[in-house]
This record gives structure tokens, C-alpha cells and sequence, in this order.
């Protein structure tokens, strides 16, 4: 679109952050130049304007050349010294590919691995790459298990999929609005701004913290984190007790009822408030509500990321199934839209599974470590869409391993990173303003173009043009490693059926699919082995978990501990941001938030430094008081960058990368800590980390 004059242009794209929202961008150019990356006030999202953050990173950090990495480079020095050297792409893929040849010839394909997440999530640069790791039957660092796979295998075991969420637009037909788990103000803000708001039914969030998205509901419950099953049965204790179970539903859908039915009776209201520490009248109250219906319920990806994360999600999943809370207008569940094919988008065709049908089985995020310190399994890693130095467990153990002479380590960003100071080569990678892309949101049901509003950086390539390049140089002849950009564009639009070619799409920003709202299991069809939702699941018995969900509550911690949440920032998406100077100065140093009586137990004030410690490491934080924190919680978020904080350490030194019970998934919300006052002699250089 052309503004008056003809020298101003307004281009429509979108943000591919790992973010509920996936926003609608205008990008204003004057002269053919890049002046404004704004919020696309036609955009049903975020109506016009763009989060904090983004606006604040996208017309800074993100488009200056320099910040930006803008040539491969090539480490001249011991890993932990850091040095590099620009060369060319023609030197970098050439030398990469050999060295990767050798390592396939002395070790095998499955020592090389491939560790990678949602830097961006778009369609090409998430996921295209995956055909050069099929081809070349690396071990994959499976991607989820960092961020939301317990939630995926419990929701699987129950209802055949937990990527087919409520259409959010069926929140104008509900009664209530159930937010567990997840906080948009900080990690959905404009589903926070318009969408909780705007929704007519009662908004309840079950948090421990009272966050702003608490603060601002009709009812907040605070269950004691860890507590969330017991909570879940006791609503659904009333929900039996008062006969509002759905009982035709239960008969034609949900197998197992009757083998949960006993303990649900015995886990009273007084029993549940003990367990979670929420009050009788309010489990009674929100059972009440949500059963009444119709009602969604949102299931955060924050609260299954503890030891028996899978578990909660079972249990709370239970009450759409025994309400009938689904397959009507106004009801459901969501935990993330991901299903693809349901935006018309061929998956299988952007990562060519075909292409590596011996691939050696996938790692669990938790045990990358381990594999690293080993020679004999690990002899390369590659990196991309990812910053596990900062965002992965035993974080201290991590950055020693990674200094390993004989790893060859290839990092792709946009900036130079914790994790790829550890490199041998670093490529840069173009970012989403640079090149063109589809992008399907996991929250809300739209598809958007990525459009190219202007040149890459410096020589910053796409995530998938850096591997096309090296599949080439490694003389894999298949067509995938031909496939333009464009080819795979109009494919997957051709394949989608949606009507669109990428002009079209572009023009527009975004589309709903399918054009009007959708009801959750509309067919009451469950992709499980009796095609019913599944309380009693066979599977879950044979892969060595309780048949049912258990009505339990984690232990308190004792000795002094404290449970340590570590979860999304308002200003920072992941660690994507921590770079960015006007956000690292509203940040500040990093803190750790406590109630107001746990300070005083430690004779803790705030501003003070405290030293934060487990038997997994020791960090130094900044004291905050304050009583949206419950007794026995701390509060420090995920996503600072190590390399500008004292110890050269974030929080994940102190997460001993637990599994949960199922899908070998992080449980970082179960991290204890102790948290002292720093000794006044110690300053910050010499504090000693445990190890
Ligand atoms: N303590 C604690 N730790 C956590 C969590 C927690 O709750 N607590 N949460 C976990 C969760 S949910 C997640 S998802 C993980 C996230 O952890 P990561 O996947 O490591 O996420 P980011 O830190 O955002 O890393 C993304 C990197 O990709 C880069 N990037 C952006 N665009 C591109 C691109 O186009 N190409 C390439 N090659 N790179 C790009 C960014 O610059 C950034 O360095 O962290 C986990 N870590
Ligand atoms: N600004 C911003 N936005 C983000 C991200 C970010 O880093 N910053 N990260 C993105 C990513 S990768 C993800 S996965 C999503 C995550 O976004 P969400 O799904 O919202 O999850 P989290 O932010 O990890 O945690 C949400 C809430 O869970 C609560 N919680 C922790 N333990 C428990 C518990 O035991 N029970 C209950 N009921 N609640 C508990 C925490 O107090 C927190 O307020 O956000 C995405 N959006
Ligand atoms: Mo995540």
C-alpha cells in the first residue's frame, strides 16, 4: 500500500515470537527505508499496537547492523576464551560440511546433534531446516521437552490430541472462563488487553502468584504450587456431589468415569482447601460456575512444568469431559492450537520425514547435558532458534561441556549470544523482516504472511537457506535441497486449499481459518483407541503411569526451602530481548520476589542481595517483598542473559533439570531453593558457586 506522495509505503507482516498472540505488524518505509515497525490496527489481536517489547527490540536492536552478527564467523581461539574471525559463507559451509563429513565417517550421524526451538516460530525458518537433519539421521534434542511436553503426552493420552484447542472467538458464547496456569499479561498481552476483557463470562485464574492477569479477575484461586490435582478434584468433588456431571455426555463420549468416581467422592472440599490452600467457599463457588457452562478452560504451560506436571494436566482436564464443557459453542479446552493441518499446512511436507527414516531416537532437553559431557555420543551440536546456555538446566554444568575442545559446536542467531560465544562457527541468521514466511498462530486460529519488508543484515541468511546451503555442500541430491523459498511458499499455500497465494495472503496481513468460529470436537470424535476421551487410558498404563489421574499434591518444601517458579516476563520473550539496552534497563538486576514473612524468617530486606542456593548451584539476586507471592513461593523469571549478571549465571544454575512424569519434560517449577542474605564482606566477584 502506498501513502500520499508515493514516498511512503506501509507493508503488512507478523511476529513469529514464541508468543500466544502472534500480532499483526505494519511496517512503514519512506524512500524504500525501513522508518517504523508498528502494531497493524486492522490486525483482530492486537488492534494496532505491539507489546513493549517487540516495538522496543524491532526498531533498535533488531535493525541495527551494529548489533546484529552480519558474517559467519570462525573461533581463533580456546572455546573459552571466545575469539572469532569473519569468513566468508563460501569458507563456513564448505568447512563445516567437511568436518561434519569426517565426524559422520569416524562416529556416525546419531553423535551429531541438533538442538533447536522457537526462536522464530515461523513456518520455513522453524521448521524447513528439519529436512537437512532428517537427511543427515542426527539425534534431535526433542524441542518440546524444554517447554510443554508433559502437557502434550497427558492431553494425548486423554483426548487423542493436545493441539486442538477452543477457537478463542468461542469466549463470546461463554459463561467462564477458566485461565490455569497461564498468565497473558505477560505472555498473551494483548489476549490480556482485548480478548479476557471483551469475553462477557466470569474470568477465574488459578495462580499461585497474583499475577496482574489475577489481580484483575472475578476470582482468583492461589493453589500452593504442585497442588493443582487435588484442587481439580475437589471442584470435581462438588461437581458429583451437586449431580452437575453431564451424564448423557459421560455415557456416549468418555471411557473410565466409574473407575475415578470413588476417589472424586473422597476428596472432599475441607481435604482439597487443605492440600492447596484455597478456601472451601471458592472451590465451591468456581465448581458451580464452570460446571453451569458453558465455560473454557485455558491450561497454561507454565503450571505442568514441575515432577508431576502430566498428572495436573490429567486432572485438570477431567472437568470439560465430566461437565460436558465441550463440542458446543462456548466450551472447550486449549492448551495450544498447533495443529497445523488444521491451517492447511502440510508439516511432513516442510521437514521431509521421509528423508531420514532410521533417525537415532530423540534426547530429552533434560539429559542433553549428560550427552555432552560424553565424547563417545556427542562429537558436534547445532544450534538454531535457541539459547539453551541461557534457557536449559544445570546451566553451570552445560557451559563446561560446551567448552570442549573436540565439540564441533555450530550456532545460528541474529546476536551474538551466551551460546554462541561457545561456538566454533557462528552463522547469522536473517530476521523475520528479511525474508518472506507464513506464520500460524498457537493461540488464536489465523494464518499471516511474513512479509520481506527489507534487505538481511550484513550477509544474515534464513534458517533454511543456511541449510539448504550446507545439504548441498554435503552432496544430498534430493529436491528438497533445491526448493526455493518461493517453491515451498506456493506449495504449501497450493497444498493448504485456503485460496491463497502468498501475494494475496500478503495484501491481506491475515486469515482466519476457518473463516467463522470453530467448536472444539464439533464431530465428538476422539483420535484415542476407543474414540472416546479416554479417564482410564490403557496406553498411559502400558507406558508404566497410573491408568487414571490421581487425586495428589506435592509435599510442601521443608527445611527452609522455598518452591522457586521461574516463568515468563513481562519484557523479555525467553531470553530473545535480554539484549536489547532500553529493556535491560527497565530490568534492572536481576531479582527474586519473596512474601513479606518468608523475608522476615530470613532476615531479609528489600534491595538487599540475597544468595540464592541449592545443591545444583548458587545465584545472586536482588530481594523484592511482597504479598502477591504466597508463603513457601519465590518468584524469579526465566530469561536473562548471563553474560552481563553477577556469577555469569541465570536462574537456570539453580534447575537440576528434573523430568516430569511424563514426555521426559522440564520440571523447572519444582525447583527449591534456599535464599540467605549475601555476607556483607562478600562482593559479588567473589561469591563462590557451587558446581
Ligand atoms: N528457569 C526457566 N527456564 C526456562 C523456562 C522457565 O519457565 N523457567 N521456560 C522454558 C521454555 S517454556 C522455553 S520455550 C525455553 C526457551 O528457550 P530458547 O528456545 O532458548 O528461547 P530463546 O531464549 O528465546 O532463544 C531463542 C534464540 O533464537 C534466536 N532467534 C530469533 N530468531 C531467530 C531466527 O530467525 N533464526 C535463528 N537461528 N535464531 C533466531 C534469538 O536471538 C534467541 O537467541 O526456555 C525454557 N527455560
Ligand atoms: N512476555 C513473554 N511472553 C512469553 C514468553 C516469555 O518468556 N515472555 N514465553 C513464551 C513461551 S516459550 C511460553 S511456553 C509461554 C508460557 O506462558 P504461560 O503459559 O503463561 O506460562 P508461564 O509464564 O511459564 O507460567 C504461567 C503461570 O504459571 C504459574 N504457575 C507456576 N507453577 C504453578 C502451579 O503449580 N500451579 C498453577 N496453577 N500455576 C503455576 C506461574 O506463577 C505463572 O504465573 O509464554 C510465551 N510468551
Ligand atoms: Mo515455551
Amino acid at each position: 500500500m502506498t501513502l500520499e506522495g508515493g514516498r511512503d509505503e506501509v507493508l503488512l507482516t507478523a511476529c513469529p515470537r514464541d508468543c500466544y498472540d502472534t500480532c499483526g505488524i505494519s511496517v512503514i518505509k519512506r524512500d524504500g527505508v525501513v522508518t517504523a515497525v508498528r502494531g497493524n490496527p486492522a490486525h483482530p489481536v492486537n488492534r494496532g499496537t505491539l507489546c513493549g517489547k517487540c516495538s522496543t527490540a524491532y526498531n533498535r536492536e533488531w535493525r541495527d547492523p551494529n548489533r546484529r552478527l552480519l558474517q559467519p564467523l570462525r573461533r581463533v581461539s580456546p572455546k573459552i576464551e571466545g575469539r572469532f574471525e569473519a569468513v566468508s559463507w563460501d569458507t563456513a559451509i564448505a568447512e563445516i560440511a567437511e568436518r561434519l563429513q569426517r565426524i559422520l565417517a569416524s562416529h556416525g550421524a546419531p553423535s551429531i546433534l541438533n538442538a533447536h526451538y522457537t526462536g522464530t516460530v515461523s513456518l520455513l525458518a522453524g521448521m524447513a531446516p528439519m529436512r537437512f537433519f532428517n537427511r543427515l539421521g542426527a539425534t534431535e534434542i526433542s524441542p518440546d521437552t524444554i517447554c510443554n511436553m508433559a502437557g502434550h503426552v497427558a492431553l494425548r493420552y486423554m483426548y487423542g490430541t493436545s493441539v486442538d484447542g477452543f477457537d478463542p472467538r468461542a469466549a463470546e458464547k461463554a459463561r467462564c472462563i477458566v485461565v490455569w496456569g497461564a498468565n497473558p499479561h505477560a505472555s498473551a498481552p494483548h489476549a490480556h488487553e482485548h480478548w479476557l476483557p471483551e469475553a462477557p463470562g466470569k474470568v477465574v485464574v488459578i495462580d499461585p502468584v497474583r499475577t496482574p492477569t489475577a489481580a484483575r479477575a472475578d476470582i482468583h484461586l492461589q493453589p500452593f504450587p504442585g497442588s493443582d490435582a487435588a484442587l481439580a478434584f475437589g471442584l470435581l468433588h462438588v461437581i458429583q456431589r451437586d449431580g452437575l456431571m453431564d451424564e448423557d455426555f459421560i455415557a456416549a463420549h468418555v471411557l473410565g468415569w466409574e473407575e475415578l468416581a470413588a476417589s472424586v467422592a473422597a476428596c472432599s472440599t475441607e481435604w482439597a482447601s487443605g492440600m492447596t490452600g484455597v478456601p472451601v467457599a471458592l472451590i465451591e463457588e468456581v465448581a458451580r460456575l464452570y460446571a453451569r457452562g458453558p465455560s473454557l478452560l485455558w491450561l497454561g504451560q507454565g503450571f505442568q512444568r514441575q515432577t508431576n506436571g502430566g498428572n495436573v494436566i490429567r486432572a485438570c482436564a477431567l472437568l470439560p469431559a465430566v461437565t460436558g464443557n465441550l463440542c458446543k459453542p462456548g466450551a472447550g479446552f486449549l492448551y495450544l492450537n498447533a495443529n497445523l493441518r488444521q491451517r492447511g499446512v502440510d508439516e511432513a511436507y516442510l521437514t521431509a520425514p521421509h528423508l531420514g527414516p532410521n533417525a537415532a531416537p530423540a534426547i530429552s532437553h533434560m539429559d542433553l547435558v549428560e550427552v555432552l559431557e560424553d565424547p563417545s555420543r556427542s562429537r558436534s551440536l547445532i544450534v538454531w532458534n535457541m539459547n539453551p546456555v541461557a534457557s536449559c538446566p544445570q546451566q553451570a554444568r552445560l557451559r563446561r561441556a560446551l567448552q570442549r575442545e573436540d565439540l564441533l559446536t555450530i550456532a545460528l542467531d541474529l546476536f551474538p549470544t551466551d551460546t554462541t560465544a561457545l561456538a566454533d562457527y557462528v552463522l547469522p541468521a536473517a530476521s523475520f523482516l528479511e525474508f518472506d514466511d507464513l506464520i500460524a498462530s498457537y493461540f488464536h486460529l489465523t494464518l499471516s504472511s511474513q512479509t520481506k519488508v527489507m534487505d538481511p543484515i550484513g550477509a544474515s541468511l534464513p534458517n533454511q537457506e543456511i541449510f539448504r546451503r550446507l545439504g548441498r555442500a554435503m552432496h544430498f541430491k534430493e529436491r528438497e535441497f533445491e526448493e526455493t523459498d518461493a517453491d515451498m511458499l506456493a506449495t504449501l499455500l497450493a497444498r493448504g486449499g485456503l485460496g491463497e497465494t502468498f501475494a494475496s495472503l500478503s495484501a491481506k496481513g491475515s486469515i482466519w481459518v476457518p473463516v467463522e468460529p470453530a467448536v472444539q470436537f464439533a464431530n465428538r470424535v476422539f483420535d484415542t483407541p476407543s474414540g472416546r476421551i479416554e479417564i482410564a487410558s490403557a496406553r498411559a498404563e502400558a507406558d508404566g503411569l497410573p491408568r487414571i489421574p490421581l487425586c495428589q499434591s506435592d509435599p510442601r518444601p521443608t527445611s527452609g526451602n522455598l518452591r522457586l517458579l521461574s516463568p515468563a516476563h513481562d519484557w523479555l520473550l525467553n531470553t530473545s530481548f535480554g539484549n536489547v539496552g532500553k529493556i535491560a534497563k527497565r530490568l534492572g538486576a536481576a531479582t527474586i520476589a519473596l512474601h513479606p514473612l518468608d523475608a522476615a524468617e530470613r532476615h531479609l530486606v528489600a534491595g538487599q542481595a540475597a544468595i540464592v542456593h541449592n545443591s545444583c548451584g548458587s545465584l545472586e539476586l536482588g530481594v523484592v517483598i511482597c504479598d502477591d507471592i504466597p508463603r513457601g513461593v519465590a518468584l524469579a523469571h526465566k530469561g536473562r542473559w548471563l553474560a552481563t549478571d553477577p556469577g555469569h549465571a541465570n536462574v537456570n544454575v539453580l534447575n537440576a533439570g528434573f523430568k516430569s512424569d511424563m514426555g521426559e519434560s522440564s520440571a523447572v517449577h519444582s525447583v527449591e531453593v534456599l535464599v540467605q542474605p549475601k555476607p556483607i564482606a562478600t562482593r559479588s566477584s567473589n561469591v563462590t558457586f557451587v558446581q
